[in-house]
């Protein structure tokens, strides 16, 4: 398995960002098929390997096709990681960690991110005599959902980082690849201050330098989390 050479159907300002890091990461031979949004939309090509047509989807050099992130990570990192570099460094840093975490960014974290993603873009695609109504709908969600359930989402993240440099430990884990997408969210499109969490803001800087991740945004066609639509 481990000789074939898998390709990332990869999507413009999308979470397959992270599965592009993280292959950049493991340094292994890679082919990448770039596909760029349509009215903000996967393009309807995305659907030729996947009934979902959503991004990311790994073609696995045997014929099938994976989607969904934590899966394509763990299946990447379970294949190609041989040394172990990318599976956690041991005691608590372990594969249940590496669950929550996973699980955390995606469902805990994802339904207060994805209320802001819609109500933003709601204020801003509605006609300008509906606009007051819908943004201040959009700050009473804020101030009683959305904005508290970040708040201690992020600070729980900070908590657990402790005086770790990643989640899992001294090397990014399947984790902090997964995380490392609804944090470019919430912060990109301005709906947390990360410098209120000091030590996701150092691991959020320390990801960005590593050199994997800079590979990732040059062979990529664009990541802007901006939400400036
Ligand atoms: N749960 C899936 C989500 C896949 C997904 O929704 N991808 C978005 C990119 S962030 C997408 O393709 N959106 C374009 C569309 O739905 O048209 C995963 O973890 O990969």
């Amino acid at each position: 398995m481990a000789g074939l050479r898998p390709t990332l159907h990869h999507l413009n300002n999308s979470q397959s960002q992270r599965i592009l890091w993280l292959l950049e990461e493991l340094e292994i031979p890679y082919d990448l098929k770039l596909h760029q949004r349509v009215k903000q939309r996967a393009p309807l090509e995305m659907k030729e390997t996947h009934p979902l047509g959503k991004a990311p989807q790994l073609e696995t050099g045997d014929g099938r096709v994976i989607v969904e992130s934590l899966v394509i990570a763990k299946y990447l990192i379970d294949t190609y990681d041989k040394t172990g570099k990318f599976k956690g460094d041991g005691n608590k840093n372990d594969w249940i960690r590496d669950d929550e975490l996973c699980n955390l960014a995606s469902a805990s974290l994802g339904a207060p991110m994805v209320v802001e993603v819609i109500m933003t873009a709601a204020v801003k695609l509605t006609p300008f005599f509906v606009r007051p109504l819908i943004s201040l709908v959009h700050r009473q969600l804020r101030r009683g959902y959305s904005g508290p359930e970040l708040d201690l989402y992020f600070k729980y993240l900070d908590a657990q980082l402790g005086n770790q440099d990643y989640f899992m430990g001294s090397a990014p884990g399947r984790a902090d690849f997964i995380l490392s997408f609804p944090v470019d969210t919430c912060t990109g499109a301005g709906f947390i201050d990360l410098k209120k969490y000091p030590k996701m803001e150092a691991w959020h800087a320390r990801c960005r330098e590593r050199p994997a991740w800079k590979r990732s945004l040059e062979k990529g066609n664009g990541y802007d989390m901006t939400f400036n639509f």
